[in-house]
């Protein structure tokens, strides 16, 4: 039991692992509501998906990274670029495997990309209500020397056994700091994260130099078109910090923009599978990136 007067901590977490090790139903059980799909087909959740467990003296945010494999087309590459970056950001990564299975090359492409990673990582090894205590210990055995886990945790999401001593576990390795979301807020839109990056890499790229990495892209809205429901309205904030910078992203008579907005819309239709109208807007504030709680509202980046 955390005592009273002990401070707050809050902090980001990443679950990876192959698609069907439980990542969903982790979280499922977590969050205690039906917040991420699950399913048996491989890779349900393609885009992340934010899990927020509020409690007295803690609040995890759990990020359901997208089934990272090996990518196959152009936007599977940079989901996985998203990932990378996201495990670079996050306080603790879960490695969630199968108990029931041995390491594989899935697995191991997880460990490499790993590799180097500064985030404490631990392995989870989950559906151990479907193996004998003897297999277990082959399957740690088999992970340990594979990687620095900062801790090795047996589960079931399932039936839930041990999933506490994981929370009691992950409170620890996080750092001090506020309450980022509501008590009330348990989910995210899932899509909302990868859709600021699509639109922010249009614009990082269209303006070249003359424009920093410090923008960041607000998604304001996303919502189904009510008089045509084949379409979904997206409405985002390309934030700057300066006028100039301003200037530059719309461009002349707002022709950059314009180009922003038709790369990004292809990539966000294929993205939600779906026609898209994006409505863009450029804002100037100063200062945004020492906002910790716009920093995180944006994606959390440095
Ligand atoms: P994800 O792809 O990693 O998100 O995996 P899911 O959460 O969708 O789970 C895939 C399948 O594994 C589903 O049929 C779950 O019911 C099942 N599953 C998940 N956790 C456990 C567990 O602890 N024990 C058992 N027996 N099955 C589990
Ligand atoms: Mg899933
Ligand atoms: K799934």
């Amino acid at each position: 039991m955390q005592q009273a007067n002990n401070p707050y901590k809050s902090g980001f977490i990443s679950i990876i692992g192959r698609p069907n090790v439980g990542k969903s139903t982790f979280l499922n059980r977590v969050i205690g509501q039906k917040i991420a799909i699950m399913s048996d087909k491989p890779q349900t959740t393609r885009n992340k998906v934010q899990g927020v467990l509020t409690q007295d003296d803690s609040q995890m945010i759990f990020i359901d990274t997208p089934g990272i494999h090996k990518p196959k087309h152009k936007l599977g590459e940079f989901m996985l670029k998203v990932s990378k970056n996201t495990l670079r950001e996050v306080d603790v990564i879960l490695f969630m495997v199968n108990a029931e299975q041995k390491i594989g090359k899935g697995d191991e492409f997880i460990l490499e990309l790993l590799a180097g990673n500064q985030t404490p990582v631990f392995l989870v090894i989950n559906k151990i209500d479907q193996v004998h205590p003897d297999e277990l210990i082959t399957i740690i055995e088999s992970y340990k020397d594979k990687y620095p886990f900062s801790e090795i945790v047996p589960i079931s999401a399932l039936q839930g056994n041990n999933v506490e001593n994981l929370l009691t576990k992950l409170e620890e390795y996080l750092p001090e700091g506020p309450q980022y979301y509501p008590a009330d807020q348990v989910t995210d839109h899932p899509e909302r994260f990868i859709i600021s990056e699509l639109i922010r890499e249009k614009v990082l790229h269209l303006t070249r130099e003359e424009i920093p990495h410090s923008i960041a892209v607000v998604i304001d809205k996303i919502k189904r078109d009510e008089e045509n429901e084949n379409m979904i309205r997206v409405q985002a904030t390309i934030m700057v910090e300066r006028d100039s910078q301003k200037g530059i992203v719309i461009g002349k008579r707002g022709a950059l923009l314009k180009e922003v907005g038709t790369l990004a819309r292809k990539d966000i239709e294929m993205l939600l599978g779906s026609k898209v109208y994006l409505e863009l807007w450029v804002k100037v504030q100063k200062d945004w990136r020492n906002k910790q709680t716009h920093l995180r509202d944006f994606g959390f980046r440095e």
